[in-house]
């Protein structure tokens, strides 16, 4: 087992790792840019290393500086969290090259994932259903319409070094597809420095479920069943829970095989996440596999009682997982709480915390890494805290998280907490009845 691991990271990932890095008995090592001296992270691990300037590119993505910090303090192993390094195929390499082990899967399977016409063939030829389209990148305007005709209208272009919506258009008719096509790709190249686009058939209001799933060493691969994350704005998730109240068991049964067969064909290492788009015939279809620890790992966690962070050190580690799968014994809910005014286009509220009373209880987990007098920086994303509710039903788990909502007080800053009152009242939501479009239609009271 690792004697001692860098964390890669700040905010609740950095504490969260932490705390498991302290059960299992291994030294930590945190670091920080200087907007963050004051943070949990830096108190909680046993050593800190300050690496540089608030914005990330400076700090938190400048790999020299990890690099040396790892080195300083004798680190046998970085996890990188979320975000930042977590899917850079470089920075994975650099730590291999170093004989330090990254917590994650190798260069290569990050590679094979990100490139999403390459992942999309790869899925293909492992026989995991994918979105009606046309195979590989358009070459040309003329490409784009003659596929388009061939797909059927309604089609959606892509950016192959995308996710997460960028460099994404939604084409209805011949007449708009010149101007998409210009626009994605030129969106493309600016965020990827690569316009690769390709095409599939638009699904109309999909839900987003994705599935868990883990990988050893020595080929075993598992799923944990899924998380439904259709509540989202603006590719922004803002709720996720498990089980989906769409899902039905044979349901899950495909879906996990499915994502079980993904996992194989890349020969998978450590713990990832294959994103499905569902239509609502339960057609489901490959969309994304995302190579890391993801923020909505916690709702996992809670519905099958496991330390998904403890899973993702021991396979890195070397060990075995036994290959069988796990299903939900309970219903979790996490509400994602941002610096973020619900009321104004959630617009950022950075700021001083000035009051912070965190809700408890049966049933609630808060995963968090702030304090009252605590500054959030401008620089990084806005999320305070992940407040997650656990019941046998998803009616008491939606009950036991109105309860926690109301409890907590945060001053000083705008929250996302009002919002996400509201949901919990709403009829919709409460009845399972929603898909990715159920935000554009929400209005705050
Ligand atoms: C789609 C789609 C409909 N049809 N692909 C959004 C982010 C990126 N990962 C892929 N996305 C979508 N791909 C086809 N063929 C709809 C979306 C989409 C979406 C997906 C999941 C969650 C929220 C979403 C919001 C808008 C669009």
């Amino acid at each position: 087992m690792f004697k001692k691991i860098l964390i890669a990271n700040r905010g609740e990932i950095a504490l969260r790792v932490i705390r498991t890095c302290r059960e299992m008995g291994i030294k930590t090592v945190a670091v920080y840019s200087t907007a963050d001296k004051d943070s949990l992270h830096v108190k909680f691990a046993d050593e800190a290393v300050c690496i540089g300037k608030p914005s990330s590119a400076d700090s938190y993505l400048n790999i020299p500086h990890i690099m040396a910090a790892a080195e300083i303090t004798n680190a046998d192993a970085i996890h990188p969290g979320y975000g930042f390094l977590a899917e850079n195929s470089k920075f994975a390499k650099i730590c291999a090259d170093h004989g330090i082990k990254f917590i994650g899967p190798t260069p290569e399977m990050i590679n094979s994932m990100g490139d999403k016409v390459t992942a999309k063939e790869t899925m293909i030829k492992a026989g995991v259903p994918v979105v009606p389209g046309v195979e590989g990148l358009l070459e040309s305007v003329d490409h784009a319409k003659k596929s388009a005709k061939e797909v059927g209208y309604p089609v959606i272009l892509k950016a192959t070094a995308g996710g997460g919506g960028k460099g994404m258009r939604v084409v209805f008719q011949e007449s708009e597809i010149e101007k998409a096509f210009e626009t994605a790709k030129a969106e493309a190249a600016a965020s990827f420095k690569n316009d690769g686009i390709y095409m599939e058939k638009f699904v109309e209001e999909p839900r987003h479920i994705e599935i868990q799933i883990a990988g050893d060493q020595y080929g075993n691969v598992c799923h944990l069943s899924e998380r439904d994350c259709s509540i989202q704005r603006r590719h922004q998730k803002l709720v996720e829970e498990s089980p989906s109240p769409f899902m039905t068991d044979d349901l899950r049964q495909r879906m996990g095989d499915a994502a079980i067969k993904a996992a194989q064909a890349i020969n998978y290492e450590s713990v990832g996440t294959i994103e499905f788009l569902v239509d609502k015939h339960r057609n489901f279809y490959f969309m994304e596999m995302n190579t890391r620890i993801q923020v909505e790992h916690c709702v996992t966690e809670e519905v099958i009682n496991y330390d998904l962070i403890k899973e993702q050190i021991k396979i890195a580690a070397g060990e075995k997982i036994t290959g069988k799968n796990y299903y939900p014994v309970m219903h979790a809910i996490e509400c994602r709480i941002n610096a973020e005014d619900p009321y104004n286009d959630f617009r950022p509220s950075p700021g001083k915390i000035t009051v912070l009373h965190t809700p408890g209880g049966h049933g609630v987990r808060v995963d968090s890494h702030v304090y009252a007098g605590y500054v959030i920086p401008p620089y990084y994303d806005s999320m305070i805290a992940k407040l997650i509710a656990v019941a046998q039903t998803r009616e008491e788990a939606i009950d036991t998280m109105h309860r926690a909502l109301s409890e907590y007080v945060i001053e000083g800053v705008k929250t996302t907490i009002p919002f996400h009152l509201q949901l919990m009242q709403n009829e919709d939501f409460r009845k399972g009845n929603f898909t990715t479009k159920f935000l554009e239609t929400f209005k705050m009271k």
